[in-house]
């Protein structure tokens, strides 16, 4: 093809391809969300419809990105972490991270009514994005505890702050008074004395955030009428037609709320990342 004479100007664009051999993790995150919670009456501090419909924005992303193996989220962030021989996009960050967020900012909308069911979306919702390479396992498993840490420690304080709000008749700027400078220990404490609540009964999707991968599944039965064949098959009179129903075993994306910063879950899921060499 004939090359025009304002071609020269492609030479501008950076290489920005990610180093080789490191898993990818582009992370979402969602612009000024302390605004848009507040705008759309998020419960505090969790709202599970949120949480729930960032899960199911994240899925769509994995259904599209076969690469990715594990997904991470809490609050208004998602990470995805790519295999790392992958070559989505010849590992460019811009197109990793461009097409990544808005895929999930347009099924974070997509699907916004089946989550906020009488809700309205009062304007349209913004994500962020970045893409890391991560070179060695503890460094792209130390990423991920740092998220799931960073989702604890916020957690925590929040459920110390709304306790002391909604409960105990403080202002905002007394509960963060009353906050300051204490331990993990100590709000423990406070939830325990003060509001006869135990932290550690929470609901794991809060305490821990929510871990997609994907995992082969068994469908019942009753959920693949659709598979039942008529077959022929030959018997003592013949060939008779018989109705026969498959199960069928199909990779789904599966959410779970576990730790993930001890070594349990590597040991249960030992292929996610495989092996230094
Ligand atoms: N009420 C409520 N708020 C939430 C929930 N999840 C996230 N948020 C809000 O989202 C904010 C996310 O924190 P950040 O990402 O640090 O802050 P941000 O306002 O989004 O600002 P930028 O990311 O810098 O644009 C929290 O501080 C909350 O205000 C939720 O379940 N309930
Ligand atoms: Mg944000």
């Amino acid at each position: 093809m004939a090359k025009s004479k304002f071609e020269y100007v492609k030479q501008f664009e950076q290489p920005d391809s990610c180093l080789p051999n490191c898993w990818l993790v582009v992370r979402v995150d969602g612009k000024n969300f302390h605004k848009f919670s507040d705008t759309h009456n998020f419960l505090k501090p969790n709202d599970v419809r949120s949480l729930n419909l960032m899960s199911k924005a994240a899925e769509v992303v994995m259904n599209e990105f076969k690469d990715i193996i594990l997904a991470y989220g809490q609050s208004d962030e998602y990470s995805f972490v790519f295999k790392r021989n992958t070559n989505t996009y010849n590992r460019r960050a811009s197109k990793l991270s461009s097409t990544v967020c808005s895929l999930f900012t347009s099924a974070y909308v997509f699907h916004w009514r089946d989550y906020f069911i009488a809700k309205q979306l009062q304007y349209p919702p913004a994500f962020d994005s970045r893409t890391i390479a991560y070179p060695t396992i503890r460094n792209i498993k130390d990423y991920l505890c740092w998220r799931q840490a960073d989702c604890h420690i916020n957690n925590l304080y929040n459920t110390c702050f709304w306790k002391l709000v909604q409960e105990a008749n403080n202002t905002p700027k007394q509960a963060q008074e009353r906050l300051k400078g204490t331990l993990s220990s100590d709000k423990n404490e406070i939830l325990y004395t003060q509001f006869g609540m135990n932290y550690n009964n929470e609901s794991e999707i809060f305490r821990k955030g929510s871990v997609l991968l994907r995992k082969k599944v068994q469908k019942p039965k009753v959920h693949f009428i659709e598979e039942t064949v008529i077959q022929p098959v030959p018997t003592a009179n013949g060939l008779e037609t018989v109705e026969r129903q498959y199960t069928k075993s199909k990779v789904c994306i599966v959410p779970f709320h576990c730790d993930i910063i001890g070594e349990k879950f590597w040991r249960e899921n030992p292929d996610l990342l495989g092996t230094e060499s």
